[in-house]
């Protein structure tokens, strides 16, 4: 089994150094969310952990419980400061070769403001 290592030039991390912008949404300690670049939706957020996790079972792996604690919260402070919480949303994350994944940070899609399709992302 080869083992992967985390690239710490991937496009979400140089977005956490400040080296590439993007439209923040949320921040704590823990966790970042921003606009996707290729929205599917019409509200489409990313949320990353600041850890350095390259997928979701990575993150359920190595992630402090305050990591983790924060990565699901934020996802109810993000519905509610966009305003979704009573219409609904959706959040979509993709793992690996098969599961589409694209870049190797660990992120949540989570998608809102419409009627979702039934495959997106
Ligand atoms: P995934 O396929 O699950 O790894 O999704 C990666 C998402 O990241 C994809 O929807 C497009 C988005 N994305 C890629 N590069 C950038 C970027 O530079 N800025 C932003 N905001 N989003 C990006």
């Amino acid at each position: 089994m080869t083992q992967e290592i985390y690239d710490t030039n991937n496009i979400f991390a140089k977005i956490l150094k400040g080296e590439v912008f993007c439209e923040k949404i949320y921040e704590d300690s823990f966790v970042l969310a921003f606009n996707d670049v290729n929205p599917q939706a019409l509200h489409h957020v990313l949320i990353i952990p600041k850890g350095a996790y390259m997928n979701l079972k990575d993150f359920s792996e190595k992630a402090l419980d305050k990591e983790v604690v924060a990565f699901y919260k934020a996802i109810g402070k993000i519905a509610d400061k966009l305003g979704v919480t009573d219409k609904g949303f959706r959040v979509v994350s993709n793992h690996g070769k098969d599961g589409g994944q694209e870049v190797s940070h660990f992120h949540i899609h989570f998608l809102a403001g419409e009627q979702l399709g039934k495959k997106l992302v």
